[in-house]
């Protein structure tokens, strides 16, 4: 029979309302609270820093958002011209004739994904070269024009279809850097890009995500394009309400780097003086980046970074990265697929540390995913479930209010007052051994966990196992293998009374 004890120190956060100045960006989570929580803050002059922390702990994620975040992986799909030219940017000058997969099968690549694990495909539906992987009506530099299927096939919506055979979400890479268009570097070209993707928009069902890649080059005799970001943005509210915009739009963050992993302190609230809406208009996506800072600052969103804010944002962090050297596929790079073990790193680097993972997974010039890259996400996803099979915490809590930590839904959660030293407790009454903890923070109710430490009875005494920072929406913690009959959380430094929705104690 185990116990938990839910201790509380430091002074109970007085809940602040600022009906006043409160601008909301995107949709509020809890109408009942509508005056005190939103994805957007904006910080006055007058503020000081205990109010700026304050106003942190209302950034909420917007619905949209909190869907997006608990879908944990996601995996892109990069495939194209590139795939048979063995580039990875094509110039947009390549025959379409050249596109002629052997035996495309999206279901397989669909299957693949579901199978280990991923809730959510992105696909290349046109990458830097301009080529269309659907038959838009606004260009002939598209699938239309090539041989596969005698021009009558449609890669986005077979990729759709089979999304929705399998129930994961669907999503959609769009460069708006074209290097096929004779219109990028005009005004003509902004009418060109909304045309695509109200194509996209409207012709595939249900779309989860929007991918603008961050990518600006050049268009002929150096042209460059001013991005009318501000009306792409307001078509897709319009025509997909649910889905999220990356990967420098208003609701996604580019972790910054294109690795896989996120920092120690992951933080979704961070200041967001650069996304302010006057701002997103107007300028081209290289001069504006929709960057709160410098997104491959070592640290975006900890007290020191906040108090000089003028707002503060929602804006969680998606790690992108290939199961190869490359996004697209090139049969030299068959031996490099990484390794399940390296996979697994990842997984802890970017879902156990406040993210979204991307896993890019290139088709090759069949039209399917390799059997290397299968086979390595196999024994990942095997091992995966393996690791995480048996919460320690689920098979020993028995009260009601601790099984909330164990129910699979953030939502339900035990709430500590304070703002340093809240302690969670647990004894099993006799010796288990462990090495991993996961914690998640209800991020409906904010990311408010800035420091933790985490102990073991021995001998009669404490020990000090692990000290780390943020939890946010999830956090992995591995140690060494020990065995004990009790655990200690303290949550030395919070932001707040804080939220613990779901809380795991592995022997993996
Ligand atoms: C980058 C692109 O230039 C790469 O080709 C790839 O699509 C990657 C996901 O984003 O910006």
């Amino acid at each position: 029979m185990v116990r938990l004890l839910l201790t509380c120190s430091g002074v109970l956060s007085k809940r602040l309302k600022y009906p006043f100045f409160i601008i909301l960006m995107c949709s509020l989570v809890n109408d009942t609270d509508a005056q005190t929580k939103s994805n957007f803050i904006r910080i006055l002059d007058t503020d000081s820093e205990n109010d700026i922390i304050k106003k942190a702990v209302n950034v909420v994620p917007s619905a949209r958002q909190l869907r997006w975040q608990q879908l944990e992986m996601t995996a892109f799909i990069h495939f194209g011209i590139n795939t048979f030219t063995g580039r990875e940017w094509g110039d947009g000058k390549e025959s379409p004739s050249l596109f002629n997969p052997s035996g495309l099968d999206a279901r397989q690549w669909v299957k693949t994904c579901k199978e280990a694990g991923f809730k959510l495909v992105i696909l290349t539906a046109k990458h830097h070269d301009g080529f269309c992987l659907w038959p838009s009506r606004f260009t002939e530099h598209s699938v239309k024009s090539s041989p596969w299927k005698d021009g009558k096939g449609d890669v986005v919506k077979e990729t759709a279809d089979a999304c929705r055979e399998y129930g994961i979400e669907f999503g959609i890479y769009l460069s708006p850097w074209d290097r096929n268009s004779s219109t990028f570097g005009s005004e003509a070209y902004n009418d060109f890009f909304v045309n695509q993707l109200t194509e996209l928009l409207t012709n595939y069902g249900r779309i989860g995500e929007v991918w603008f890649d961050g990518a600006n080059g050049e268009g002929a005799e150096g042209k460059k394009q001013r991005y009318d970001f501000k009306r792409w943005y307001s078509l897709i509210r319009k025509l997909q309400p649910e889905a999220v915009i990356a990967v420098m739009g208003p609701d996604i963050r580019w972790v910054g780097t294109e690795k896989g992993y996120g920092r120690d302190n992951e933080w979704s609230v961070v200041p967001g003086d650069a996304l302010m809406p006057d701002k997103i208009a107007s300028e081209s996506q290289k001069d504006v980046s929709f960057a709160p800072v410098d997104m491959t600052d070592k640290d975006l969103g900890s007290r020191e970074k906040i108090v000089k804010a003028k707002s503060l944002v929602w804006y969680p962090a998606e790690m992108d990265v290939s199961i190869r050297p490359g996004w697209f596929y090139h049969a030299s790079e068959d031996d490099q697929v990484k390794s399940p073990k390296k996979l697994l790193d990842i997984y802890y680097g970017s879902v156990g540390r406040n993210g979204t993972l991307l896993l890019n997974l290139p088709p090759d010039k069949r039209g399917l995913i390799h059997e290397n890259d299968v086979r390595s996400l196999q024994y990942f996803k095997k091992e995966l479930d393996r690791r995480f099979k048996h919460n320690i915490l689920k098979d020993a809590l028995s009260s009601p209010g601790t099984r909330k930590l164990t129910d699979n839904d953030i939502k339900t959660n035990v709430v500590l007052k304070g703002d340093k030293g809240q302690v969670l407790e647990f004894d099993f009454g006799k010796d288990c051994a462990f090495n991993t903890l996961v914690l998640q923070e209800d991020i409906s109710r904010g990311q408010r966990v800035e420091e933790l430490i985490v102990e073991c009875m021995e001998n009669g005494r404490w020990k000090t196992i692990a000290k780390i920072g943020t939890v946010g929406y999830k956090r992995i913690i591995e140690f060494e293998r020990i065995s004990s009959n009790k655990l200690r959380l303290t949550f030395a430094k919070t932001r707040g009374t804080i939220f613990i929705g779901e809380a795991g104690l592995y022997n993996t």
